[in-house]
């Protein structure tokens, strides 16, 4: 256990079992991990499926969190949240009931066998960097420069903010 308070970033998707709810009652979950409080958090968006296109749209969000728990701990924690949502990993990019991922973790540079951190996707994908951006417009992602520059690079055709959403 790492007694030290850091910033940790999580992005959250479901497409499967009314995704919005899915989305709602996980930032409710993380927001309950032991030595974890959720900051802040996006609004949910509404995103076309990246992988292959006969799968329903993703409902998409990220929360920021404060946690004294180490990543791998933090790790452990999603991964229990995705197994109560009765998250099955079957088919590769293919539909699911909920997908936490660790983003960002403080300003470190992560890679062991379980864990890349910042997530090796990250730069590429809309549905992640624009409801980042919404929460942590000045941030300075290790590794891969500011965030406002990788929001630059990507398109936003097939994303869509959903309003209407709900503090935790
Ligand atoms: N596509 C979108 N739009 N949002 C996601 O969260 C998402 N997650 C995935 C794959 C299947 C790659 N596609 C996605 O895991």
């Amino acid at each position: 256990m790492n007694a030290t308070e850091v910033v940790a970033y999580v992005g959250l998707g479901s497409n499967l079992d009314d995704p919005s709810r899915q989305v709602r009652v996980a930032l409710e979950e993380l927001n309950r991990l032991p030595r974890t409080r959720v900051l802040r958090h996006s609004a949910l968006y509404r995103s076309a499926p990246l992988g292959p296109p006969d799968q329903p749209d993703f409902v998409n969000a990220v929360a920021m969190l404060d946690t004294q728990l180490d990543a791998h701990a933090l790790l452990d924690g999603l991964q229990l949240i995705e197994q109560r949502h009765g998250r099955v990993r079957e088919v590769r990019w293919g539909p699911r009931t909920l997908d936490l991922d660790l983003l960002l973790f403080a300003d470190r540079q992560i890679d062991s066998v379980r864990l890349q951190v910042p997530h090796p996707q990250l730069h590429k994908r809309a549905f992640v960097l624009v409801p980042l951006h919404e929460i942590a417009a000045d941030l300075e992602l290790p590794g891969l420069g500011p965030l406002a520059e990788l929001l630059a690079g990507v398109s936003r055709a097939g994303l869509q903010r959903i309003e209407g959403t709900v503090d935790v």
